[in-house]
This record gives structure tokens, sequence and C-alpha cells, in this order.
């Protein structure tokens, strides 16, 4: 056989089975991250706030899982995106845990349902998911079923479309603890309830049920655990039985998606603008605050100067009484300063007067003066006479001798001649005259005495007065 012969009578395809059997081999017993095509069921659990869903997702990880204690307060923030590999099934579990719907929080900000819809889908459009195998809407038993529910529900199929009824299951939490006798008479007493009966046909997968280990039976170490896991590890089965099965997914449109992403902007928008206003609100806060400082501040200036004020006022009211007293005082004294002239003038007057009456008084003196002048020029002219007589009479006393008789006039000198009878009645005569010429001069100075006793008294009481 030529060599040409030899070559083509090899058999090539015994050969590489041959070469293939023996790359088998080794691959199946040595090869390195072997690859095996998976399917992917994508799973979004949606409900009220504090229903269980997280729980949920936690169930269907691993049924041996204990829940944190319970508490009043939202725990799932954001959507949560995880994947579970379902090993014997090579199934792929995409699940997307949203946050509580009407969620309760310490700012009592409530997560309004259709935002928290939205974001549990445009988290799914972000991780390229555009299809949804089951929406598992989740109720608890403890807290039933109301008006919020049926709310979220339309709001879903508003955003959706009705189409999405045909992969959503609602799922009762908290019934780790229920037989299928308590779980039966708990699906005809949904049937009753208003708000299922309004709901019921969106559950287009059924109804199913979940639970955990009971916080608290695991915390004492309930036997009643063993009986709660058996039953929980039932409820998963059956959900990931339901998961499994669902090959028709619902696809969430482009249409939809731009539409979310437009609503879910608008959302981001006003999440920004609420940004913005929280910014502002803070910057307006802290600018109230120092308001409040400085209004702190000038009201205790205010306060101070209103004291200071008040004292002020209290100053001058004082003063002003001190002027009212100082007034009057004033007005007294002015009294007095008037009284002090008027008894000035009335001196004055009194002095004028008196000048008056002391030059009456002078004129009289005077005038008495003269008069006594006169009389004693007439006493003398008198005298004279009554010598020139005495005299005369003397020459002739040796021819008419008479009784003697002992007259002596004033300043008349003795003789020792006797006067005759008309001698001496002469002499009585003048000397009458004489005695009534000093009664007159008498009664002019007792009237002159008078008035001066009464200037005098008018003085006194005025200078008393004053
Ligand atoms: N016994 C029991 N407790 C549960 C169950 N589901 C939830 N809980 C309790 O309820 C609490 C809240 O459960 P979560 O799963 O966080 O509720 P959620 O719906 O995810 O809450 P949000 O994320 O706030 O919306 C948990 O800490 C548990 O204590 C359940 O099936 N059985
Ligand atoms: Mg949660």
């Amino acid at each position: 056989m030529s060599l040409r012969e030899t070559v083509n009578s090899v058999d090539t395809n015994a050969k590489r089975q041959a070469c293939m059997e023996l790359i088998n081999e080794d691959y199946n017993k040595l090869g390195q991250y072997k690859m095996g095509e998976v399917q992917s069921r994508n799973i979004m659990i949606i409900g009220r706030t504090r229903t269980g869903k997280s729980t949920i997702k936690l169930l269907l990880m691993d049924p041996r899982n204990v829940p944190d204690e319970m508490t009043l307060k939202s725990g799932t923030k954001d959507p949560q995106f995880q994947t579970f590999h379902i090993q014997q099934q090579e199934v792929v579990l995409n699940i997307i845990d949203t946050p509580g719907l009407f969620e309760r929080s310490n700012v009592e900000s409530d997560i309004r349902p259709d935002e928290a819809i939205l974001k549990g889908i445009q988290l799914c459009a972000n991780m390229e998911i555009t299809k949804f195998h089951a929406i598992c809407f989740c109720v608890a038993l403890t807290s039933g079923i109301n008006a919020q529910d049926v709310e979220a529900i339309e709001k879903l199929i508003a955003f959706l479309g009705d189409e999405i009824m045909n992969n959503s299951c609602l799922v009762i939490t908290h019934c780790e603890s229920k037989d299928e006798e308590q779980r039966n008479r708990l699906k005809l007493e949904l049937e009753q309830d208003t708000f299922f009966k309004k709901i019921n046909p969106f559950f287009k997968l059924g109804v199913y049920f979940s639970g955990s280990l009971n916080s608290d039976d695991y915390k004492h170490g309930n036997e009643s655990l063993k009986n709660q896991y058996l039953t929980i590890s039932d409820y998963r089965k059956k959900l990931l039985d339901l998961f499994i099965k669902i090959e028709k997914p619902f696809p969430i449109s482009e249409m939809i998606i731009s539409q979310i992403r437009q609503a879910n902007d608008s959302v981001e928008q006003k999440t920004v603008q609420l940004e913005d206003e929280k910014q502002k609100n803070d910057e307006l806060q802290s600018r109230i605050k120092e308001l409040q400082e400085k209004y702190l501040k000038e009201k205790c200036l205010a306060d101070d100067l209103r004291v200071k004020y008040e004292q002020q006022e209290r100053l001058v009211t004082d003063s002003r009484v001190t002027h009212g007293q100082r007034e009057g005082q004033l007005k007294n004294l002015q009294e007095k300063l008037q009284q002090k002239d008027n008894i000035i003038k009335r001196r004055e007057k009194c002095q004028a007067q008196l000048g008056n009456d002391l030059k009456k008084i002078i004129e009289m003196e005077e005038h008495q003066t003269k008069k006594l002048e006169d009389n004693c020029a007439k006493l003398e002219h008198y005298n004279y006479e009554l010598n020139q007589k005495f005299t005369s009479l003397n020459s002739q006393c040796y021819t008419h001798p008479v009784q003697s008789y002992s007259v002596q006039p004033y300043s008349v000198r003795p003789y020792s001649v006797q006067p005759t009878i008309q001698d001496v009645r002469e002499i009585l005569e003048k000397q009458q005259r004489f005695i009534k010429a000093f009664k007159e001069i008498h009664a002019a100075q007792d009237c002159l005495t008078k008035t001066l006793r009464e200037i005098i008294v008018e003085l006194s009481s005025v200078i008393e007065n004053s």
C-alpha cells in the first residue's frame, strides 16, 4: 500500500472519538469552573411596611433563619436586589425586596406607595431585568388586609397594566404556627373579607403562606421551633415550586420602563428639589436661630433699656414732684417777696406818712414854739408891765397904803410896795390868760403825742408782719 493509500485509509472519526473520550474523561474528573445553563426567576416582593417582606427573602434563602425582634420602625430603606441559586434545579432566583409601602419612619415622612413601587421597578431596569416571574404581595396575618393594600394594588395595576395579575400572588406571613386546618379556615375568612374581595382577582397565582422561626420561641428554646421549622419548610417549598414552574414571565415594556424612568426622574428631581428646599430650610432655620438669638439679645437690651427708661421715668417723675415742690416753694417765696414788697411799700408809705406827720409835728412844734415864744414875749412884756406897775406902785405906796399882799408872779422881783385891788385883779386876769395859753399848748402837745403813738403802733405791726 502506497503512502497515500495508507494516509487515506486512516479512520479520522474513530480517532476523534477516541480523543474526545479522553478529553471528556479528563474534564469530568479534573475540569474547573464547569458551566451549566441555568434559568432565572425574577421575584419582586412588595407590601406594606413591617409585613415580613425581608423575612420571606430570608426564608427562601434558608428556612433556619431567625428574624430580628419585631420593631415598628421600617427596616428596608431602598430596594434590595439579591441572586440565589437553587442548586438541584439549575435555577437562579433574583429577589427584589422593596421598601415598605406607607412606611413608618422616625421622621414621619411616609413613602408614597407609587414611589416605593417605582423605585423597585427602576432598580430591576437598572439590573437589565425587564420581566417579572412573580410579584409577591405580602400581608401579615397579624395586621390583615386594609384600604392601603387595595390602594397599593390599584397603583401597581395602573403602572404595569392588568397583565401583571397573571404573575401575582398573595403571601400571608406570620403563619409558622398555623396547621392545615387553621390555614383553610383562614382562607375561608379571607374570602369574606371586604378588602380582600376587592383585590382577590389580582392574585392569579394564588394565596400562599409564609413564616419564620419565632424569635421569642428561639430565645426561650421552645420545642415548638421544630414544628415551626417543618411548617415553614413546606411554605418555602410551595413558594419555590411556584417560582420554578412559572415559565411565562410578565414583560415590562420599554414604554413602561421609560415612563417609570421619567416618573423616577421627576421623583429624583423632586428629591433634589426637596434636598434644595431642605438645605434652604436648614439655612432658614439657622437664620431663624441667628435671628432668634439676635432677637433675644436685642430683647435683653430692650429690657435693660426699658429698666433704664423706667428708672429715668421715675427720676423724671421724682424731679417733676421736686420741681412742683420747688415751684410751690418759689410761689411761696414770690408771695412772700410780694408781701415784703407790699410791706416795703407800706413801710415807705408809712415812712412818707410819718415824714408828713413829723413834718406836721415839726410844724406844730414850730408853731407851738412860736406860740410859746409869743407867750414868752407876752409874758416878758407882761412881766415888764408888772415891773412897771410895781415900780409905780412902789413909788405910790406911801400915799395909798393897802393891805399887804404877797403876790409873786413869775420872774417878778419882790417888791416892798403893796398893790391895789385893781392891780391884783389885773394881775390875776393876766395870770388866767397865761394859764389858758399854757393849757392850749398842753392840749396841742397831747394831740401830737397821740399821733406819734398811733404811728409807732402802726409801724410796729408792719414790722411784726414782715
Ligand atoms: N414570627 C414571625 N415574625 C415575622 C414574620 N415576618 C416578619 N416577622 C417579624 O416582623 C419584623 C419585620 O419583618 P420584615 O421582614 O423586616 O418586614 P418588612 O416588610 O421587610 O419591613 P420593611 O422593610 O420595613 O417594609 C421582623 O423583624 C420579624 O420580627 C413571620 O413570618 N413570622
Ligand atoms: Mg424589609
